[in-house]
């Protein structure tokens, strides 16, 4: 009994901790609720598990004893990067199940091997979401990003405003079509991210989760009233950045809550593009700024003459629509605004 025992506790806090090493990259490097939560109940079911192994494990505990607490190989004494951190904890976390599970099969009729088997499992897509998360283009914080809506388009020509945008320095670009079908949209999201993504700018569709997964893209942008932001985290997991609108902090905060990447935060001037009945200006850009949990796309009735007075309000990033769609000449409108 003496060395399962030995064994199985030694794992048990080499898993603990892992788990907590990983919720902290969660917490504090990503700020991600979504998935400081699940790592957060994952911990809870394994004290619970622990619960259930029919042995004081505690009793058989004997570090000074250890012969391995000597023994240290020169790759665990340095990381590269934070990154590294977390690779190390989820490799550590699924090694230290595992022997558990292994060592408790041998202890009569115990249930945990089956219950750490579970954990294990959840474990493997819990470390896959946080890598995946701490490795993708974590949340930008984007410059100038062009909504680009057929309809605003001159002519409806709106190959050459996306050509514009990836010539002239833009960084990201939001489809908003509210009207195509489906398979039209797809059809029109995949052309995007295969124009953009060559020249490093992002690709975000607006309202359709749906439509930005299947085509590859960054991102997808939430109005208050379309699906709420922790339902699509759930649907998308962490293949893709969400974007919340925003009016006011309080559903800011909520976004940032619910798993948001960044905010749109307007409208700072008044728009003909959609319709807005509170204009909230630059003074929610300084509030918010205050606060800047999350990165921030100020939109709304944004020119090249009215921008200063967002720069003054400490703007850092910037959404607009028909000022480019609609100018004779996008790229001259672009630049002028990156320029200020
Ligand atoms: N959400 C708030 S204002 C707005 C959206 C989609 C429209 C932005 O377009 P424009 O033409 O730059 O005012
Ligand atoms: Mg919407």
């Amino acid at each position: 009994m003496k060395p399962v025992a030995r064994i199985i506790d030694a794992n048990c806090n080499r898993a603990r901790e892992a788990m907590r090493v990983m919720e902290e990259a969660a917490r504090f490097l990503l700020d991600d609720a979504v998935l400081s939560e699940s790592i957060k109940s994952l911990r809870h079911d394994f004290a619970m598990a622990v619960k259930a192994i029919p042995v004081q494990l505690p009793l058989y505990r004997d570090t000074p004893n250890d012969v391995g607490t000597q023994i240290t190989l020169p790759t665990e004494t340095a990381r590269a990067s934070v990154n590294d951190v977390v690779v190390a904890a989820g490799k550590r976390l699924s090694e230290a199940l595992r022997a558990m599970e292994e060592y408790a099969k041998t202890l009569p009729n115990c249930q945990v091997p089956a219950m750490i088997e579970q954990l294990r499992y959840r474990g493997y897509t819990i470390e896959q979401q946080l890598t995946q998360r701490l490795s993708m283009s974590v949340r930008k914080q984007w410059q100038l990003c062009v909504l680009i809506s057929e309809s605003l388009c001159p002519n409806g020509d709106w190959q050459s405003v996306v050509k514009a945008v990836i010539d002239g320095g833009g960084d990201c670009i939001q489809l908003r079509e509210k009207s195509l079908e489906g398979g039209e949209l797809l059809d029109r999201a995949r052309w995007l991210v295969e124009q953009c993504h060559q020249s490093g700018v992002s690709v975000i569709i607006n309202d359709r989760p749906d439509v930005a997964m299947l085509a590859g893209a960054d991102g997808v942008h939430l109005g208050q009233g379309d699906l709420p932001c922790n339902e699509v985290r759930k649907l998308v997991g962490q293949q893709l950045l969400i974007g919340v609108s925003t009016s006011e902090l309080s559903q800011a905060k909520q976004a940032h809550i619910d798993g948001a990447d960044y905010c749109g935060i307007g409208p700072m001037f008044p728009t003909t593009t959609k319709h807005k009945p509170v204009i909230v200006g630059p003074d929610y850009l300084r509030e918010y700024r205050q606060w800047d949990k999350l990165p921030h796309l100020a939109i709304g009735g944004i020119t090249p003459e009215n921008l200063p007075e967002l720069v003054d309000a400490g703007v850092q990033g910037i959404a607009v629509s028909s000022v480019v769609c609609g100018a004779e000449n996008p790229s001259a409108v672009i630049t002028k605004l990156l320029k200020r």
